[in-house]
């Protein structure tokens, strides 16, 4: 009997939803310069046990348009983070436009998970940013969080710059985060004036007073339909936080380094603390989460440092937890300078919140070995596709895995490919470099390689179109595709 009740017991805990967590995104803004590629990060605190899936989808306000300004690569339009895992990321690429067209906004929300919860990031905001400046640059004063009591007002206030002349003009827009337009905050939008001489208008966010334990809530502010055509809004949007008037907060929580957050690899272990701030009436939780670096030769769970996630529990007037993050230690040269990230979310109760300028803290390892060792680990930030990881801006963009497939399956199988390889080592680096600071130069390579990628993506078609009857293609098209997420190496 006992043993069915265990079955039984073991059934439900596999099946429960609890057995997926909570997904969130784990910034609340993406911003990119044109040219440049980035990810939206998904993460995942509490039980990792199976996989879920969430949608994505893009906002329908934003000045900024899918495959105008940016490109998503998410062809199902499902991000999913598989069993074990923490996190996953969505490529996203900003295009280059001709000309300045200012900064440019979209948004992107996640909602029905397919299993477990959402956390309360469910929305993030992507700016683009040009580098091209307008003759009439329309920006914020503001360039870090404003924060608000809620049922006062604050004032926004603006600058122009620029060589061009004339009166200019753009509009106010308010995109609400955790907040919620008209019950949280009054529609601030409004047509400004940047006027050549005297001061630009300034607008008032006034916010809402209500009776309800809520908690901090979030808004972000843009400016958009700049006019005339000579000008643009540029910089950043602002980000406001509404703070809650009501007694018996719970908090706000910020995480931070106890410590340096550059570390040798033998430093044993890396400490963290995440504070409860503006409120610390009764009991609260945050969970907290590692995730790998971004870039080629950044640290990864298991290699570098043990990745984890956990709960922190506060008890009533608690303010601060600690915990610790193993480093791993080991005898062979590999990339330095390796970085990765502990971020928190799910904060608990609903009133409780992540500040939007405390969500992760970012640890770099430093190498202390001087010799190189076995094969995988030279390989690890040397054998990359350099020049294509400097033209897509990350070793994880999909059209780079397609390009380091084609290397292994393709031209390391023959030795004049390995001739080749060989060669391309030996002289991308500083050429990578070089594209990597320049964005017309990445889009220049990265139409170079457009036809390569192509053939390496569609080898049946490229056969057909190109009549290319390679031995070598024909065994790589007989080859099962690996996609992204499985890209790394
Ligand atoms: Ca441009
Ligand atoms: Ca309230
Ligand atoms: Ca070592
Ligand atoms: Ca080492």
């Amino acid at each position: 009997m006992r043993r069915f009740l265990f079955l039984i017991t073991g059934c439900l805990l596999a099946t429960g939803a609890g057995a997926s967590g909570v997904i969130e995104f784990a910034d609340r803004g993406l911003n990119l310069s044109e040219g440049d590629s980035g990810f939206l990060t998904v993460m995942r605190t509490g039980d990792d046990t199976d996989s879920v899936s969430a949608v994505l989808s893009v906002g329908l306000a934003g000045t900024a348009r899918l495959g105008t300004d940016y490109e998503v690569d998410l062809s199902t339009g499902v991000v999913n983070i598989a069993a074990g895992e923490r996190f996953a990321r969505v490529p996203v690429d900003a295009l280059t436009r001709s000309g300045a067209n200012g900064t440019r906004f979209a948004t992107f929300s996640l909602a029905t998970p397919s299993s477990g919860v959402l956390g309360p990031a469910t929305t993030v905001v992507l700016q683009i940013e040009d580098p091209d400046s307008a003759d009439i640059q329309l920006r914020f004063s503001a360039t870090e969080v404003l924060r608000v009591e809620e049922g006062s007002s604050v004032a926004i206030t603006f600058e122009r710059a620029g060589s061009g002349s004339g009166l200019a003009t753009a509009d106010l827009f308010s995109f609400p985060l955790t907040a919620i337009l008209g019950v949280d905050y009054e529609d601030p939008s409004v047509t400004l004036e940047f006027p050549e001489i005297r001061d630009p208008d300034e607008a008032t966010l006034t916010t809402l007073s209500d009776d309800a334990l809520e908690g901090p809530e979030l808004l972000t502010l843009f400016l958009e339909n700049a006019s005339p055509d000579a000008a643009e809004f540029e910089g950043l949007g602002v980000d406001v936080v509404i703070d809650d008037a009501e007694p018996g907060q719970p908090g706000e929580f910020t995480i931070t380094v106890d410590g340096n957050d550059e570390v040798r690899e033998d430093v044993g272990s890396v400490a963290f603390f995440v504070d409860r701030n503006r409120g610390s009436t009764g009991d609260a939780s945050v969970a907290w989460v590692t995730i790998d670096g971004e870039d080629s030769g950044d640290a990864v769970g298991g290699e570098d440092y043990v990745a984890g996630s956990a709960v922190l529990q506060y008890a009533d007037g608690e303010t601060r937890a600690r915990f610790e993050v193993e480093i791993i230690d080991d005898d062979v040269r590999t990339e330095d300078r390796r970085r990765f990230r502990v971020y928190v979310g799910d904060p608990q109760p609903s009133a409780a919140a992540v500040a939007p300028d405390g969500r992760f803290a970012e640890i770099t390892i430093l190498e202390d070995d001087d010799k190189g060792g076995g094969s995988d680990n030279d390989c690890k930030g040397f054998c990359d596709c350099f020049i294509a990881t400097a033209a897509w801006g990350s070793p994880l963009h999909p059209r780079v895995s397609s390009l380091r497939h084609f290397r292994d399956n393709v031209l390391l199988t023959r030795p004049e490919g390995r001739a080749f390889v060989a060669l391309y080592y030996r002289f991308s680096p500083p050429l990578a470099a070089w594209i990597g600071e320049r964005p017309a130069a990445r889009t220049v390579v990265r139409s170079m390689l457009w036809p390569v990628v192509a053939v390496v993506e569609h080898p049946a078609l490229a056969l057909v179109f190109l009549g290319l009857g390679l031995g070598a293609m024909n065994r790589y098209a007989r080859r099962p595709r690996r996609r992204w997420p499985g890209g790394w190496e």
